[in-house]
């Protein structure tokens, strides 16, 4: 099967999350993604938090899949004539390094453009240019909380709290892809490469869209309905944090299941949509809260919400997260169980959609990684190992016309 970015050709001048996270999906949908590393020792993530000595680290697997790995000391002149020779022929370079390192290394943007004018260059940086902090080095929790993430996370009388989910890396590596995938559109229309560059504090604040929204609300009217603090609780100048609250219009919690006491992930997410009044009175066997003028609209609800999701919890309390979820899909609620990490290694749909892959490695054995989230109707993304530390040098330089003796000399002054 031809798959949609067969022929693109990327140098992937990534490392740790938010730049592989990006180069990952393009190869994963067909694009030939040249990991560059340093020869020795390669992205840093080889060797953290290893779980089996010798073989490289799942941080690096999980997030390098389906790429091509080429050592190259780019400071070296050896090294920098590769790479140039590889920009001439690649259509986008891709890189996440500390501010200023690309033009220390003497690859500025006007350098690469003069090189390949086709060339798409882009770049994760933890702020954006000119910004006032753009000489910072970021990684994932720094820029949680420059996004506005950390401060509306937690509960309210708890610091801010930072996210399991990689707000700052992932999420800035896809926002990139985008970029990337846009610029690529653009360059059939005008022949032009140009420079793409994706902030991590940025991309957070992207997905913290609603919390800005709640800032203007608040100033205006002095408070949040939806928010736990309403109507007892004070309101200050700024979004607080709403613990477990809905972020839209309908409010929404975690509840206890059965097991709570024992089991930390006994919980389901029950929401209130506004038009499910009715069938969440059927399924909880509250007939009576229907026509009640206490509990019929959603204001006559929100000043007592926490009354009556503890009266939701006393319901679930013989009911395991599942078996509740079971029961409440019928009558159309929107909820779900808290999964942990081993439910969902080992939930047969995500195995089934490709969402859960179990990859074979030449040094570990195999591995599980998260496959695409993304899925087509003509095209089944597969996900293949992680390459090892140069384990496609040669293959790249011979690509790139090197015979074996010019390879065998670049290895003699350590260039690859
Ligand atoms: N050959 C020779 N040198 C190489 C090389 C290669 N193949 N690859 C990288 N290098 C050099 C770079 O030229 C740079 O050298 P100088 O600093 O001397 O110019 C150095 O290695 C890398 O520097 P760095 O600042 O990128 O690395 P760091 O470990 O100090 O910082 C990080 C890491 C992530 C904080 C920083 O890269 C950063 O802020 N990146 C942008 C934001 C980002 O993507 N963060 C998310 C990371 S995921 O949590």
């Amino acid at each position: 099967m031809t798959k949609p970015l067969e022929g693109i050709k990327i140098i992937d001048f990534t490392h740790v999350q938010a730049g592989p996270a990006c180069t990952q999906l393009l190869a994963w949908f067909g694009a030939d993604v040249i990991k560059v590393e340093r020869p020795g020792s390669g992205d840093v993530t080889r060797n953290q938090l290893r779980d089996i000595p010798d073989a490289d680290a799942l941080y690096f697997t999980m997030l390098n899949s389906n790429k091509k790995s080429l050592t190259l000391d780019t400071k070296k002149p050896e090294g920098k004539e590769v790479l140039e020779k590889l920009i001439r022929e690649s259509d986008v370079l891709v890189e996440n390094f500390g501010p200023g390192a690309l033009d220390r290394m003497g690859f500025s943007w006007e350098r690469l453009n003069e090189l390949n004018p086709k060339m798409i260059v882009a770049s994760v940086k933890g702020f954006s240019d000119g910004h006032h902090y753009d000489d910072l080095k970021v990684y994932e929790n720094v820029a949680q909380c420059a996004g506005g993430a950390a401060s509306t996370t937690g509960f309210w009388d708890g610091p801010p709290t930072i996210s399991a989910a990689a707000l700052g890396d992932s999420n800035t590596g896809m926002h990139l892809a985008i970029g990337i995938l846009t610029a690529l559109l653009g360059r059939d229309k005008t022949g032009k490469g140009q420079k793409v560059a994706v902030s991590m504090q940025d991309s957070v604040l992207n997905l913290c869209r609603v919390k800005l929204r709640d800032q203007q609300r608040l100033e205006r009217v002095g408070y949040l309905e939806e928010y736990p603090q309403y109507p007892h609780g004070e309101f200050g100048d700024v979004v607080p944090r709403g613990g477990n609250a809905g972020g839209g219009g309908q409010p929404g919690w975690v509840l206890k299941c059965k097991g709570w006491e024992t089991d930390s992930n006994a919980y389901i997410y029950f929401t209130i949509q506004g038009h499910a009044w009715e069938p969440i009175c059927h399924a909880i066997g509250k007939i009576e809260w229907i026509d009640d003028p206490a509990y019929k609209t959603a204001e006559a609800r929100q000043p007592h919400i926490f009354e009556i999701f503890n009266t939701i919890e006393v319901w679930l309390a013989d009911k395991t997260k599942f078996e509740a979820v079971d029961i409440l899909r019928k009558f159309d609620i929107p909820c779900a169980p808290v999964l942990t990490m081993k439910e969902l290694a080992n939930d047969p749909s995500l195995r089934a959609s490709g969402t859960i892959v179990e990859v074979p490695h030449k040094k570990r054995g195999s591995y599980l990684t998260v496959g695409s989230p993304i899925k087509f109707s003509d095209m089944k993304p597969e996900v293949t190992a992680s390459p090892l530390l140069g384990e496609h040098t040669d293959e790249v330089l011979t690509g790139l016309g090197y015979s074996k003796q010019e390879i065998f000399n670049l290895r003699e002054v350590k260039a690859v």
